[in-house]
């Protein structure tokens, strides 16, 4: 698989695709629809006939599992946990750089000058009290260090201003923010380019905390085992994905502002009052032939975004862990009701005294756990980080507030937390819950288990006790 259309059809082979025919509004039906059909677990969507527009539109594309495997090429029952060990085992391996090719579909429609007009695409508008239309949500902008020459692929969303112009919300610090101070240094302008559609793998690396200098299309290699193909734009020199399906190219002046949001957020709460951001001068746009625009429904949880970040965050969190080299970590969890953000779980096999408490103080200092994470819980290895039930027993029976928790003043915040003062999300802070029975304990409670010789004695007399299904014991 290396392009969204591959992707759509693997969907459905699946029965995880349903085609929509009659004409849907892009003004809140189209969102509105795809809403209620997640919200109801329905399949990935196509509206093959948005009103006013011959380009159709993708939504829902990873609100169940299944389709997450689907993407990564794994087996459709594995659990979002399941995925992200998958994805941890393969991306600390060895990354696959891209190769680089002289020609792919998405050089077969160039649009350039005068011509280019953002509305020629069915860009969705979500929700009621949104700023405008949103034409990048399912999107990546790729960006290149003018120093070293890394590249960067980095999801931050994008309202349409004009024909012409998107914004791009790039929070502080993030990747693509810390590049283009670069060419505020220099006096420049920014090259970018936005990527709508394609390879899914690609979207989903690009919304990932990868670390500072790592460039993404050499993690996706990775993950598929096979090199991204990229073309070196004639245009901006960017390495663009060669099967994307649509692609804005042009850049980004790091001192010129237009208004940017609201935007109903995938918390379930709108982000702030309209502030002023950097945008996008589109300048050429590239698309195949009969390109499908993708889209992301957010707003209240569970979403796309819960989804995707449930799963990728895990991953990166999990990854970070294993390349620190920490004994005893069995798994890791960031759910997506924690809007795939908010809260981690780990499962440790203790080692030695304080062996819990290490692995939930190293998780807040991850690339993944530094940032906007507010709680950790570390739980024992009879337990799966997964497994909510449990792990709320192991709270009730192996935690107590006083001695197992550490709370950590000051730790990096996002803009788009809504439990914090709209003018002050900066700065949370952090709970680290260590849900461990002490190692260091000489008298540790007794747990109860059941006795091996009467479960082989019930398994072997288990027809007489006709209960009409086969011992799991
Ligand atoms: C659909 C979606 C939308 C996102 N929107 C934004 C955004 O508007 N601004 C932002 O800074 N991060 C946003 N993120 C999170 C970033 O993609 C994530 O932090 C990623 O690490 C950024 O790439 P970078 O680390 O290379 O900067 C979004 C994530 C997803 C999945
Ligand atoms: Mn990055």
């Amino acid at each position: 698989m290396n392009d969204l259309r591959s992707f759509i059809r693997e969907c459905e082979k699946h029965g995880q695709l349903k085609t929509i025919s009659s004409v849907v509004d892009w003004n809140m039906e189209l969102s509105h629809i795809a809403k209620v059909n997640e919200e109801a677990g329905g399949s990935a969507l196509l509206f093959e006939n948005v009103q006013g527009y011959s380009i159709p539109v993708l939504t829902s594309a990873f609100t169940t599992p299944s389709r997450m495997a689907i993407a990564l090429g794994q087996p459709p029952h594995y659990s979002m946990a399941r995925l992200a060990k998958e994805w941890m085992l393969l991306a600390t391996k060895k990354l696959v750089p891209p190769t680089i090719v002289r020609d792919g579909p998405i050089m077969e429609n160039i649009v350039s000058g005068d011509d280019v007009n953002l509305y020629d695409f069915p860009v969705p508008f979500f929700n009621a009290l949104d700023g405008g239309r949103f034409i990048g949500t399912a999107v990546y902008l790729i960006t290149k260090d003018p120093d070293s020459g890394w590249v960067n692929l980095g999801t931050y969303r994008m309202q349409v201003h004009d024909g012409k112009r998107c914004g791009v919300q790039m929070i502080k610090g993030k990747h693509g923010d810390l590049i283009l101070r670069k060419y505020q240094q220099r006096k420049e302008k920014m090259p970018a380019a936005a990527v709508i559609g394609g390879d899914p793998l690609l979207f989903l690396v690009g919304s990932s905390m990868i670390p500072f200098q790592v460039n993404e299309y050499d993690v996706v290699g990775a993950l598929r085992g096979k090199a991204v193909e990229v073309l070196e734009s004639d245009f901006s020199g960017l390495h663009l994905p060669s099967h994307a399906e649509i692609v804005l190219e042009g850049e980004i002046d790091p001192d010129d502002f237009i208004n940017e949001g609201p935007f109903g957020e995938y918390t379930g709460y709108y982000s702030g009052e309209p502030t002023p951001k950097v945008f996008l001068n589109v300048k050429r746009i590239l698309h195949r032939n009969n390109p499908i625009f993708w889209a992301c429904v957010v707003g209240r949880p569970i979403n796309d975004v819960c989804m995707i970040q449930s799963l990728n965050r895990t991953a990166s969190l999990w990854s970070d862990l294993e390349a620190m080299k920490i004994p005893g970590v069995k798994s890791v969890y960031i759910p997506a009701s924690s809007s795939g953000r908010f809260w981690a779980v780990v499962s440790v096999q203790q080692l030695y005294p304080g062996h819990s408490m290490q692995v939930g103080t190293a998780v807040i200092s991850t690339t993944t756990g530094s940032y906007g994470l507010k709680g950790v819980i570390i739980v024992e290895d009879d337990i799966a980080a997964d497994d909510w039930e449990q792990v709320l027993w192991s709270l009730s029976v192996r935690y107590d507030p006083l001695r197992s928790t550490q709370i950590i003043n000051r730790g990096r915040s996002t803009s788009l937390d809504p439990s914090l003062p709209i003018d002050s999300r900066q700065i949370v802070s952090r709970i680290i819950m260590d849900a461990c029975t002490p190692f260091e304990w000489k008298h540790k409670p007794m747990p109860v288990l059941l006795d091996p010789d009467t479960l082989e004695r019930i398994r072997n007399r288990w027809d007489d006790l006709q209960l009409g299904y086969e011992p799991k014991f």
